[in-house]
């Protein structure tokens, strides 16, 4: 069996940040939902031409494009010794399709970073003058903490129901940060 972590927290909380750490520490495989869709957008497939437009607005693509993309990803070699995922699932359906195949891949914990708002929105635009992100203006964070508050903070209480949830304050140091996650693996 193949287990899960889940990383989940709203845009900019660090997920990408401190998923990539812990996957190359304990030899585990990254999987940002984020970053595949934004390898089809460079690649301009045509799931890229759908993604573009949606995630510039700063909303999610649709569950079943990402569903089946995730589910093909997790066949790869390197998710045998476990992955992490880094910004999936991001709603209901997403995760219900995670139910529907743990017996293979189960869910084991599930990390929620908290930040404070203020603090995210000087994240994200930070951000946005280097990396070139097109989803990381005003207009856009602004969307995406309305579909994260709609749509992704409602996955809290359905891992809480499963007791997966381990909270953590993702403000302040990197590393103090990391150690505090990494202490949860072993
Ligand atoms: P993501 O790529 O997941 O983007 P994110 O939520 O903004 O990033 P993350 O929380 O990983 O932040 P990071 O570590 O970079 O999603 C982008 C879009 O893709 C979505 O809006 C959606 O359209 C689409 N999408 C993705 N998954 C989907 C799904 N499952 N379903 C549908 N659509 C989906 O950190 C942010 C910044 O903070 C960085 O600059 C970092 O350097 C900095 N930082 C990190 N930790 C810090 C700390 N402790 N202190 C100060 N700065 C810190």
């Amino acid at each position: 069996m193949s287990e899960l972590k889940i990383f989940l927290g709203p845009p900019g909380a660090g997920k990408g940040t401190q998923a990539k750490k812990v996957a190359l520490e304990f030899g585990l495989a990254h999987i940002s939902t984020g970053d595949m869709l934004r390898d089809h957008i460079s690649n301009k497939t045509d799931l890229g031409k759908i993604a573009k437009s949606v995630m510039d607005e700063g909303k999610l693509v649709s569950d079943d494009l990402v569903i089946a993309m995730l589910v093909e990803r997790l066949g790869s070699n390197d998710c045998k010794k476990g992955a992490i995922l880094d910004g999936f699932p991001r709603t209901l359906p997403q995760a219900k399709s995670l139910e529907e195949i743990k017996n293979k891949f189960p869910v084991s914990k599930v990390f929620v970073f908290e930040v404070d708002e203020e603090e995210l929105v000087q994240r994200i635009l930070l951000r946005g003058q280097t990396s070139g992100r097109s989803d990381d203006t005003e207009e856009s964070i602004k969307v995406r903490f309305e579909i994260y508050s709609q749509d992704t903070e409602p996955l809290i209480d359905f891992y809480n129901q499963q007791d997966k949830v381990v909270k953590i304050n993702a403000v302040g140091d990197i590393d103090e940060i990391y150690h505090n996650i990494a202490k949860h693996f072993n």
